[in-house]
């Protein structure tokens, strides 16, 4: 028992007694506190049944007993025979459910039943959905589910359900506001593999099926990940990560053939290129046999790619995709690509019409195992942005979206901003692609157009802070990212309230003041921060704390254009850059008009006086004052809240979060009052309800 119970005995490096609560975050597997529920519970699942056997299997066992032991204080018998009434039987037999039940399981999906007298049933056809199924079973268990009467019909609607980490090989995290990497320190893996395993338990808990572990600006050392001098290191991570259902990827080098191949060129139709790729591919596949594939930033941020040789994306792309085909492997070619050293006082250039410029007269031309991957909105994961016009636009080409879980325009873990209901509104974005009810998740599942390979990424916010996320609610966002790729109808209520208490317990109060502080928090930082869809407004660099015209000279493509008259960017057909023309109608008719825009979306696509009425009947002016001093209020009630959940919970976890609201609290202070400031001094329009500003 001693090595099962681990996890809740024994802690891993850099994590000290007192943390473990910190550390757990979903997976508490607390002792259940109503003894008839533990009773009934009990006759359950005193005998788990499971005769397959594999690495993932013996994952699922181990699962099972740490679960069961927390939660209701026994160590279950594990055989692969029943002989007991009552069991929780896990398996892949067709026999132990209707034929048409089994036959509409994906190869990860699975079902939870309860037969009468027989006990609980996991069903499905492989191992990994037989993991899913048993994580489902001890969250029911966490959230005090009864098990008497269970029908769960679950399949992923997601085929990728991936994590990019921007890990560097020296152990910093680009955007990483949680400590440092937990694969990497000082250019050498760390070997931690406790920890690494226990972010793959988290991870597969949450449905997760694929992680790539470097950043994808790769560096000098970071290029030489695909060579013998890493990959027994990488092999050891992925045989890690694949006991849980998740298969590895590596971000490259586009101009690895140089940096590491000593060619002089990475012209995608060089034969030298080629073969560099194809021996390199084969390579890896003979350490990781299962290896996912290579994520590529090309032709961005200053980052190598085919355009140096007059080539197009289809063509670097496409070649690398060859040299892993007969492997299985597939290339996600990233679609951030813009022009970064624009000039300022050039107003035709519009950085958010790149990623489709560059990539729509392409559709058709990739081959079957790349993906394209595509930013949710079209400038950089702003607080709010549209949702990018690639998506929906791209027919014929494989694509995911992409999304950031970590902080970097949104508080840095510093701030709460709970992601699920931003993520939520660009699923269910229509876009009219192929007439009403062509929405992002149905693009993204592969269902509206039949792409062989779809899903989701986004970007980790995880660390080897003790926490994983720095900001212990800042858990939330990974795990409900994880349950959104699963499936991207579940509601944000149901998402939360199962984060609450799996992470927290049932106890009412700490219920109800986390789900509203949750819910709220991403519409609270936007009132705070910058306002009506313009963005930015950030230092410049680090990204963090209010600088209205920190980005406004520079070349990176992100202006706001305020003058004393008024203030957005013109991204009209009429008199702009022409980008609301991206959009299917009647998506691009509504951006179009300044009347029929959406309020939170007006000073992306308008530039407008300050004195602009706003559908809510508001001036743009009196709406910048008012959110601001309402976005400051929000984060003085999220901080009440919290407050009355001292006690209520493990004294650490409670003083982590305490610290952060407070520190949000002033920073959300100084946002109010520069941009307030900074509105007035422009228009010198007063706030109709005179309240202080400078
Ligand atoms: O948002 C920007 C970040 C960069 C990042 C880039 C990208 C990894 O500021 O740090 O680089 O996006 O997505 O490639």
């Amino acid at each position: 028992m001693a090595f099962y119970s681990r996890l809740s005995t024994l802690l891993t490096e850099g994590v000290e007694e007192g943390q473990e609560t910190s550390y757990n975050a979903w997976l508490q597997y607390t002792r259940k506190e109503n003894e008839q529920y533990v009773k009934n519970a009990q006759q359950i699942v005193s005998q788990i049944v499971l005769e397959e056997s594999s690495p993932i299997i013996e994952a699922i066992k181990e699962e099972l007993t740490i679960g069961i032991n927390g939660m209701l204080g026994f160590s279950p018998m594990i055989t692969s025979e029943k002989t007991c009434q009552l069991a929780l039987t896990l398996t892949t037999s067709a026999s132990a459910t209707s034929e048409n039940t089994y036959s509409k399981l994906n190869h990860e999906g699975y079902l939870i039943e309860t037969v009468e007298g027989e006990g609980v049933y996991i069903i499905g056809k492989t191992d990994r959905a037989l993991m899913y199924g048993a994580y489902h079973f001890l969250r029911l268990i966490q959230m005090d589910h009864s098990l008497e009467q269970l029908s769960i019909n679950e399949n992923p609607v997601n085929q990728v359900r991936m994590i990019n980490h921007w890990d560097n090989m020296d152990g910093s995290i680009e955007r990483g506001y949680a400590g440092n990497s937990i694969f990497f320190k000082d250019y050498r893996f760390r070997k931690n593999y406790q920890r690494i395993k226990d972010y793959a338990r988290l991870l597969a808990s949450t449905g997760i099926n694929a992680v790539s572990i470097n950043n994808v600006n790769v560096h000098k050392i970071e290029s030489k990940l695909i060579t013998d001098e890493y990959l027994p290191d990488v092999k050891k991570v992925a045989s890690i990560f694949r006991t849980y259902g998740i298969s590895t990827f590596l971000s490259v080098n586009y101009a690895s053939p140089i940096e590491i191949g000593g060619l002089e060129t990475a012209d995608p139709l060089d034969e030298r290129v080629k073969q560099f790729w194809k021996e390199a591919v084969e390579k890896i596949y003979s350490y990781i046999p299962d290896f996912g594939g290579f994520i590529v930033k090309a032709d961005s941020e200053n980052r190598p790619g085919p355009f140096t040789y007059g080539r197009n994306h289809a063509d670097g792309a496409n070649m690398l995709a060859e040299a892993l085909e007969s492997f299985g492997g597939m290339i996600v070619w990233r679609c951030f690509v813009y022009n970064c050293k624009q000039d300022w006082r050039d107003r035709e250039t519009d950085r958010a019409r790149a990623a489709y410029d560059h990539f729509m007269p392409l559709d058709g031309q990739f081959h079957d195992n790349v993906v394209l991957q595509i930013k949710n909105g079209p400038m950089d994961f702003q607080v709010r942005e549209p949702v990018s016009p690639l998506l929906g636009g791209l027919k014929h080409t494989n694509h995911f979206i992409e999304f950031q879980i970590t902080q970097e325009y949104l508080g840095q873990q510093r701030h709460l901003a709970y992601l699920i209901p931003q993520w939520k509104e660009v699923l269910h974005f229509d876009t009219y692609a192929e007439g009403e009810g062509s929405t992002i998740k149905k693009i993204i599942s592969g269902s509206l157009y039949n792409q062989k390979i779809s899903g989701i990424a986004a970007v980790s916010n995880i660390g080897d802070h003790y926490n994983w996320t720095g900001h212990t609610l800042a858990q939330a966002n990974l795990y409900g990212y994880g349950r959104l790729t699963w499936n991207s109808d579940y509601s944000s209520e149901r998402i939360t309230d199962e984060w609450i208490r799996c992470t927290f317990g049932s106890d009412e109060k700490v219920q109800e003041h986390l789900f509203h502080m949750l819910m709220n928090s991403w519409e609270t930082y936007e009132k705070y921060t910058s306002p009506l869809g313009v963005g930015w407004m950030v230092t410049p660099g680090h990204h963090y704390g209010p600088n209205i015209d920190g980005y406004e000279y520079q070349a990176w493509g992100t202006y706001h254009f305020a003058d004393r008259d008024g203030i957005g960017v013109d991204r009209t057909k009429k008199s702009g850059t022409g980008y609301t023309n991206q959009y299917f109608s009647p998506n691009a008719d509504m951006y179009e008009s300044v009347e029929r825009c959406p309020d939170e979306l007006l000073l992306f696509f308008h530039h407008v006086p300050y004195t602009h009425k706003l559908a809510s009947g508001k001036t743009v002016i009196q709406h910048i004052y008012d959110t601001h001093f309402l976005g400051v209020e929000q984060v003085e009630n999220i901080v009440d809240r919290w407050k009355e959940l001292n006690e209520r919970m493990d004294d650490r976890r409670y003083q982590d979060v305490y610290s952060r609201l407070n520190e949000q609290l002033l920073h959300a202070k100084e946002w109010r009052d520069i941009v307030n400031t900074y509105f007035y001094r422009k228009s010198g329009i007063d706030d109709d309800q005179k309240r202080t500003i400078y």
